[in-house]
C-alpha cells in the first residue's frame, strides 16, 4: 500500500551498513527502551508535571493501557494519530503508549488551531486525534468537532478530561497481550512537523534507530545521567525539548522529567528548586529573560548545571550577558527538525561557546556548505549548508514538490540555513535563504501569511517580511496594499486569527503600501521584493 510505503526512509544500503557498523544504529524501537527502563528503574520518578508523579512503572502501565485501549477502538498499529497537548501530565503517557501499539504520533503544537490540524490530519492520513479538555485557555474539543467534519478520515477521537461526544483517555482499556511484542528499528516511529519555510508545515518521518542514536548521543554531549532532572519549559512536542537531549533523551537515561506549563521565569524557578532541575531548553529570547530574573530570584536554582540556548541565534553579546549572569554552564544548540544537531561542548572554551552554533552530533554527519551554484566554499566562507546523516532525513512525508526542492539529487537535506565552518569543524549561523520568520524560536512561513491574507476582501496584495526585534529576534510584519478602502490594521489582526490559526503566525505589525516596486524587466522575485521591502523599512525606521 503506498501508505506503507511512504512511511519508510531510505538510506542507500552503504550508508544503512556504515551506520550499523558504527553502533549509531543499535536496532533499538521506542516501545522496546521503554519496557527496559520502566523493569529496570521501575520505582524512580519519570515524570513529574502539575501534582501529578509517575515512577518508571506507572508510566509503563499508562502506557500499556492508552496503547491497548487505543487498538481495542479499532485502530491499528501503523495508523497515524494528531497528538496535541501543552506541558501536561497526559502528554508523556499518551505518546509511550502510541509507541507501544505500534501507532504513529504526529506532533501538534499547542497553539495550532484547525487550519494545522486539518492539514497535518490530510497529509498524513490520520485516523485518530487525542488532546487534552483545555490548555491555556482553549477549549479543544470545538476544534475536534470541527476536525472530524473537515476530514472524515478522523475516526477516532480521544479527550483527556471531560470529552462530551468523544471517547475520554481515563476510559480507554484494554489488555497488554494485544500490544505488538516486536516492532521494526528501520520503520517511522512517528511524524515531526518542519518549521515551514515555504508554505504549510510538512511531516518529518523519523525512524526509531535515527531517533534514538540522536538523543542517545546527546545524553553524552549534555550530560545527561541517570541522576539528572531535565525540565521542558517550551512545547514539549517541540522537537528541541523531545531530543536535544530532551524529554525522550531523559527517559533513555532513567532521568527524571519536570514539565513546566510555563517558560515565565517566577514558575519555572519554582519548579527548579523544587524538583532539584539540571538542565532545561530554552529558546534566546527566554534564556535572557532568565538570566535578568536569576540576578534577583528568591529561588534558590542553584542546581542548574546546564542551560542549552537554540532554535533561533543567539548573538555573541547576548551570550555573553548569560555567561556572566548565570551559575551554570551554557551551551548552544543549533538543530532541526529533519535531524541534524549541533551541540556547543561542556568544556570547550568560552570563545567557542559564545561564538559559534556547536558542531554536529555524530563523526558521520556529512555536512556540506555551498555557493547559490552548488560548489562547495572553502572553511570561513558563508554558504547554504546541506547535510545526510545517521539521523538526518532523506525525505518529507507525502510530498513530493517539497522534496523535490528540498533534498539534492544525491540525498542531501537542504537546509535553507546559510553558515559557515571554522576550521575546527564548529558552525556559525550568519541567516538563512528562505523567507521564513524566526520569531522567538517559533517559525513562520512568509509564504502561508501572504497566501492567507490574499483571501481577506480588502487585500490587493501582501509580503510577509521578517524585522529585527530587541525582545523576539524577529517580528513578523505584513506589507498590504489595499484593495479600494484602507482597513485598520487591528480588523485585519483579528480577521487572521478568526481563520483559525496559530496566533504565533499573526502579523505583528501591519504596514500598507500603495505598490509594490516590480521594476526590472517584468516582475522581480517574491523573494527580492521582501528583501527591499525590509531594507525600506529599516532604513526609514
Ligand atoms: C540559529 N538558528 C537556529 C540556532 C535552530 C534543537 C535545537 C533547535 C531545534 C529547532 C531543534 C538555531 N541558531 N542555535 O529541532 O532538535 C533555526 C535554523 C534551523 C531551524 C530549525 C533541535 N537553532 N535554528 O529549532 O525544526 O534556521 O528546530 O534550520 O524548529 O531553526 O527549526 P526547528
Amino acid at each position: 500500500a503506498p501508505t506503507r510505503l511512504a512511511l519508510q526512509q531510505i538510506w542507500p544500503d552503504a550508508l544503512v551498513a556504515r551506520y550499523r557498523a558504527a553502533g549509531y544504529w543499535r536496532g533499538e524501537t521506542f516501545a522496546a527502551f521503554l519496557r527496559d527502563r520502566a523493569a529496570r528503574f521501575g520505582d524512580d520518578i519519570a515524570v513529574v508535571a502539575d501534582e501529578s508523579r509517575y515512577s518508571y512503572a506507572q508510566l509503563g502501565h499508562e502506557a500499556e493501557r492508552i496503547g491497548a485501549g487505543l487498538l481495542a477502538q479499532g485502530l491499528e498499529p501503523g495508523d497515524r494519530v494528531i497528538v496535541q497537548f501543552g506541558n501536561v501530565a497526559e502528554f508523556i503517557p499518551v505518546v509511550c503508549g502510541l509507541f507501544y501499539a505500534g501507532l504513529i504520533p504526529v506532533y501538534a503544537l499547542p497553539a495550532h488551531r484547525i487550519t494545522e490540524i486539518s492539514h497535518f490530519a490530510r497529509k498524513a492520513q490520520a485516523s485518530a486525534y487525542i488532546a487534552g479538555q483545555y490548555y491555556a485557555g482553549f477549549d479543544y474539543r470545538p476544534l475536534a468537532r470541527e476536525l472530524v467534519n473537515a476530514v472524515p478520515d478522523i475516526q477516532h477521537v480521544v479527550i483527556a478530561g471531560e470529552a462530551q461526544e468523544f471517547t475520554s483517555l481515563s476510559a480507554l482499556d484494554g489488555h497488554p497481550d494485544a500490544l505488538p511484542d516486536r516492532q521494526d528499528p528501520q520503520a517511522v516511529a512517528f511524524l515531526q512537523i518542519s518549521g515551514g519555510s515555504t508554505g504549510l508545515s510538512k511531516l518529518i518521518p523519523r525512524t526509531h534507530d535515527d531517533y534514538i542514536y540522536s538523543f542517545r548521543a546527546s545524553n553524552e554531549l549534555c550530560g545527561i545521567t541517570r541522576n539528572s532532572v531535565y525540565m521542558t519549559a517550551l512545547p514539549a512536542a517541540h522537537n528541541f525539548p523531545m531530543s536535544s537531549p530532551g524529554w525522550l533523551g531523559a527517559l533513555y537515561a532513567g532521568a527524571r522529567v519536570v514539565l513546566s506549563p510555563s517558560a515565565e521565569p517566577g514558575a519555572a524557578f519554582a519548579l527548579i528548586e523544587r524538583e532539584r532541575v539540571t538542565c532545561v531548553g530554552l529558546v534566546p529570547p527566554l534564556a535572557l529573560l532568565w538570566a535578568d530574573a536569576a540576578t534577583h530570584t528568591q529561588h534558590d536554582i542553584s542546581s542548574l548545571e546546564v542551560m542549552q540556548v537554540g532554535g533561533a541565534k543567539l548573538v555573541p553579546e547576548a551570550a555573553r550577558r548569560l555567561v556572566n549572569g548565570l551559575d551554570c554552564k551554557l551551551q548552544q544548540v543549533f538543530g532541526m527538525a529533519e535531524g541534524l544537531v549541533n551541540y556547543t561542548r561542556l568544556d570547550d572554551a568560552n570563545d567557542i561557546i559564545l561564538n559559534t552554533q556547536g558542531r554536529p552530533i555524530s563523526p558521520d554527519d556529512d555536512i556540506r556548505i555551498v555557493d547559490d551554484n552548488g560548489q562547495p566554499v572553502p572553511d570561513g566562507t558563508a554558504g547554504h549548508l546541506q547535510i545526510s546523516g545517521p539521523y538526518t532525513i532523506r525525505g518529507y512525508h507525502n510530498d513530493e514538490a517539497a522534496n523535490a526542492r528540498s533534498f539534492t539529487a544525491d540525498g542531501y537535506y537542504c537546509t535553507g540555513d546559510i553558515v559557515k565552518r571554522t576550521q575546527d569543524g564548529y558552525l556559525i549561523v550568519q541567516g538563512r535563504a528562505n523567507d521564513h520568520i524566526n520569531r522567538a524560536g517559533e517559525k513562520i512561513s512568509a509564504e502561508e501569511i501572504e497566501d492567507l491574507l490574499l483571501g481577506h476582501p480588502a487585500v490587493f496584495d501582501a509580503a510577509v517580511v521578517s524585522i529585527p526585534d530587541p525582545y523576539l529576534g524577529e517580528r513578523s510584519c505584513a506589507f498590504i496594499i489595499a484593495r479600494g478602502e484602507k482597513p485598520r490594521a487591528v480588523a485585519i489582526k483579528k480577521w487572521v486569527r478568526e481563520q483559525g490559526l496559530a496566533a504565533f503566525k499573526v502579523p505583528d505589525q501591519i504596514v500598507f503600501a500603495e505598490a509594490f516596486d516590480t521594476t526590472a524587466v517584468g516582475k522581480i522575485s517574491r523573494r527580492e521584493l521582501r528583501a527591499q521591502l525590509r531594507q525600506r523599512f529599516l532604513e526609514q525606521e
